[in-house]
């Protein structure tokens, strides 16, 4: 099939495909599902509107024809080398992740950064044009394209046009310091519905708007001098909940949940960390406040033990290896301190791990520790909780992820806070079946019904009912 033909009802535009290019043991190439939430989100969507999903497979400078994968309608973008070392490793994640997430690690701003991100977020709007149908509905995913809903419209003012900020919108002190902060809020107010993790990012969104554009709004809308109001919402985004408490209920996953507390010595308890090895999520911190608690003697190594799984991300950005380096050394350090023979204090994983694997952890798990300076939601959180059927278990949560809004139930911590930290590791360690049973129960409810597809619909319903022209009298905006 030929994709670049059809004119699609439904079109999503990310940075990545759902599908990555990967290479076979003989050489040739071929495609892989990414296992990521999104992808389970937004494929029954796209299948049951028969779309088109535009993006990045990986890789650099190989043309690829549209194509079909298990009835999905996929559409490549090319990048070049330069495309991928100014807009993705150099704006998307060397300016704003960090900017986003409170600054965590030092932004960078270079003008031929914002000269690549302009261009490759004109090329996906480019695209995006010429797929969609008249009158569709694109959805743009994520930070890497945040102007591509103002490029688009103006190609195609017939389209409803959806974006969703997967990470988090920062307050306006923060997102001030980006010399383009008035270009990347008209980019996004292309979109007929801008919608974020929580409620307090669209709340800062729509204050930027009023502050640097001059927008008139009122609440949660935005009224634009041409008549069109624009719709910022907060849609916590979650998880495939039956697929993920399906697969814990598998005979096998339970097997090898077995097996790896026997590889581990049969320990009393198991803490768990498994994130994208970043910066931004606490892995150095959360590892250190265990350190101690095992040299306070609060804790033993013949009794507990640390696995850690931090799976290789942006390995091209020097933030990224530097923090790579910290984290061996820490490892390095604990295990030779505090660990005995067959018995250490951490056991470290730089990998990635299959799905099967993952939930065999989460089984194995006694404590999931998930300590991130700030997180837009945090799926890990809620792929436990989903994973624990027997409402056992607990997870120990920063306050900065957006998980924390709705798993009150965990034990919540501030992640600056060392000595918090290791009272709430020791405190979920010690606590009574009971009181894990209530908290879990609790968080598993929660769970099941906000799952991801009540995010997608309660998304694409708001999308569906924006208004048309408001009748408001605004004036232009300001030029500041
Ligand atoms: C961004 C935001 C927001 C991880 N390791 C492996 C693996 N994973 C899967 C997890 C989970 C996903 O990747 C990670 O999602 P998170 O939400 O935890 O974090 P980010 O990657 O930073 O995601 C975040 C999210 O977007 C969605 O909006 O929640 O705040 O930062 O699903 O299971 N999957 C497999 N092997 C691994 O080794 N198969």
């Amino acid at each position: 099939m030929r994709v670049g033909d059809v004119q699609a009802d439904l079109v999503i535009v990310a940075n990545r495909l759902p599908v990555d290019r990967v290479e076979m043991p003989d050489g040739t190439k071929a495609w892989r599902r990414s296992p990521g939430g999104l992808v389970s989100a937004l494929e029954p969507v796209l299948r049951a509107n028969d779309g088109v999903w535009i993006g990045w497979p990986g890789g650099t400078d190989e043309d690829l024809e549209p194509f079909e994968d298990d009835g999905l309608h996929l559409l490549p973008m090319t990048m070049s080398a330069q495309d991928i070392e100014e807009h993705y490793e150099g704006f998307s994640n060397g300016t704003l992740w960090p900017l986003y997430h409170d600054v965590v690690a030092k932004p960078e701003f270079h003008r031929e950064w914002w000269d690549g991100y302009q261009r490759v977020n004109k090329r996906f709007a480019e695209k995006c044009a010429e797929v969609a149908a008249k009158g569709a509905t694109v959805w743009v995913q994520d930070y890497q394209l945040q102007l591509v809903p103002q490029m688009l419209r103006e190609l195609r003012p017939d389209l409803r046009i959806g974006f969703y900020l997967h990470i988090p919108f920062p307050p306006a002190e923060l997102f001030q310091q980006v010399p383009w902060r008035r270009q990347l809020l008209e980019g996004l107010l292309g979109a007929d519905l801008v919608g974020f993790q929580l409620p307090q990012a669209a709340q800062n969104f729509v204050r930027l708007v009023r502050q640097r554009v001059g927008h008139k709004t009122h609440r949660d809308l935005v009224y634009l001098p041409d008549g069109r109001t624009v719709h910022a919402a907060a849609f916590p985004i979650s998880i495939d909940f039956v697929g993920f408490d399906e697969m814990a209920h598998d005979e096998s996953i339970n097997q090898r949940a077995k097996e790896i507390r026997q590889q581990l010595g049969d320990p009393k308890k198991i803490m768990l960390g498994v994130d994208r090895l970043d910066y931004t999520k606490g892995i150095y911190a959360r590892l250190r406040a265990f350190g101690e608690l095992l040299r306070d003697t609060k804790l033993d190594v013949e009794d507990v033990i640390f696995v850690q799984v931090a799976v290789p991300s942006r390995e091209r950005v020097e933030q990224y290896r530097k923090l790579r380096d910290d984290i061996d050394r820490l490892v390095g350090r604990l295990n030779g301190d505090l660990g005995r023979i067959g018995r250490p204090a951490i056991s470290y994983l730089h990998t990635s791990l299959p799905r099967a694997e993952m939930a065999a952890l989460y089984r194995a798990a006694d404590i999931m520790v998930v300590t991130p300076y700030r997180d837009g939601m945090n799926l890990v959180a809620k792929e436990y909780v989903a994973c624990r059927y027997e409402d056992d278990g607990a997870l120990v949560l920063s306050e900065f992820a957006g998980a924390a809004e709705e798993l009150r139930q965990a034990w919540l911590v501030n992640p600056y806070d060392i000595n918090g930290m290791k009272a709430a590791l020791l405190e979920a360690y010690e606590a009574e079946p009971k009181e894990r049973t209530r908290r879990m129960k609790a968080m598993r409810k929660q769970v099941a019904t906000r799952d991801v597809r009540h995010w997608a619909d309660t998304f694409l319903e708001e999308l569906a009912a924006v208004p048309g022209k408001h009748k408001k009298s605004v004036l232009p905006p300001n030029s500041h």
